[in-house]
């Protein structure tokens, strides 16, 4: 009867906890919504700062529109022929490397070799021919504390780097990180820098020459290596903190990053939160990682690290403003010339799952040869 009663209690709980799920996930769907809502008044308040912006060169382009950083050789991309994980360029991504090269593979080795070696002795030695009557031993209270206590030491051994290695991933970002928020679309990533005004825009995968139109913008050897290079790059700071957030709009994608030691999931009304500091400036690659439809092998994500003045420079390019210029009197307002800049990122592509023209792309002001560009099919 009192354990009938336990039960109910315990169910009950259960319910009420699950409703409370419900609810605050109910809350969070909407969000996307707000956000296109938020960016429209925006685009509508910066009408005429435009011009303001639109004197702001780029500082990740050069004059003729091309990108600056090209692919560097054996960092932030896979290079042929070799063997193993990509050179780390944050501290967890270090951290994590020498875990898996000085403590993982050489254990997982010396084990190996071991059963093997083991297997080989059994398998010469107490072969029928050689040993026609097989002892009848069948304990030896010795050889079963050994491999009983042995194991258990080997992972007490690697659960203490393991779980301050997760501790370490999942640290909370500190009060000055960046915010950096990528949102999955079947099958595009779309950015937002929430700390830096109203930066909005989104990274397409860039075709080879053969797949589009004349006029159309193709893939060049500087954009990076086929399949990995996008028309709109993500810029982040070197050495500062990053806060990384994912969500996406349809169905589940997720932001990863070799380089960066970095996977998270992208799911619909949910926020994911990372963080990581970059060290080295380059230009990394990572792609969506998460099974999310025909073309999930055609979302690429690239992150360009430059220095942090640079990184200011871009944002108010961009038509963002850094925490420093809150006081001052700012000539870089949002710049959204318009209608034109909406971000359509929050409305579902279209049925047949293409992106309508590059419309959206913040960046109308630097140069339009490179960022007016019709969609790149995805
Ligand atoms: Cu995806």
């Amino acid at each position: 009867m009192r354990i009938t009663g336990l039960k109910t209690i315990v169910f009950a709980a259960g319910l009420a906890l699950a409703g409370v799920g419900g609810t605050v996930h109910a809350q969070e769907a909407p969000q996307p919504q707000g956000g296109t809502a938020n960016a429209q008044m925006q685009a509508q308040a910066g009408n005429d700062t435009v011009t303001a912006a639109a004197a702001l060169p780029d500082p990740t382009l050069n004059p003729d529109g091309s990108q600056k950083i090209t692919a560097s050789a054996g960092i932030g991309h896979p290079t042929d022929g070799v063997f193993g994980l990509q050179e780390q360029v944050t501290d967890t991504g270090i951290e994590a490397h020498n875990f898996h090269n000085h403590i993982l593979m050489p254990i997982i080795t010396a084990i190996s070799v071991f059963v093997l070696i083991l297997l080989l002795i059994v398998v010469v030695r107490f072969r029928r021919s050689a040993n026609p009557e097989p002892s009848r031993t069948s304990h030896n209270t010795f050889i079963e504390v050994v491999w009983t206590v042995v194991p258990v030491l080997i992972l007490v051994f690697i659960a203490v780097p393991s779980i301050r290695l997760l501790a370490h991933q999942y640290k909370p970002a500190p009060d000055n990180a960046v915010t950096l928020k990528a949102i999955g679309s079947q099958w595009y990533w779309s950015y937002e820098y929430p700390d830096n005004g109203d930066i909005q825009f989104t990274s397409n995968m860039l075709k080879e020459k053969d797949q589009v139109a004349a006029g159309q913008r193709a893939r060049t050897d500087g954009d990076g290596p086929r399949l990995l290079a996008v028309d709109n790059r993500v810029v982040l700071p070197v050495g500062r903190p990053i806060r990384l957030i994912t969500t996406a709009t349809d169905v589940i994608h997720s932001w990863a990053m070799p380089a960066f030691w970095i996977k998270l999931d992208a799911i619909p009304g949910r926020l994911n939160e990372k963080t990581f500091t970059i060290n080295k400036p380059g230009l990394y690659f990572g792609q969506c990682s998460e099974l999310c439809g025909a073309r999930h092998a055609f979302m690429p994500i690239v992150v360009e690290a430059v220095p942090e003045a640079e990184f200011a420079q871009w944002v108010r390019a961009k038509g963002g403003t850094m925490p420093s210029d809150e006081n001052a009197p700012s000539t870089a307002t949002p710049a959204q010339p318009g209608a034109d800049t909406i971000d359509d990122t929050a409305t579902p592509a279209g049925e047949s799952g293409i992106v309508t023209p590059d419309v959206n792309v913040i960046d109308a002001s630097a140069n339009a040869a490179v960022t007016t560009q019709p969609a790149t099919g995805n």
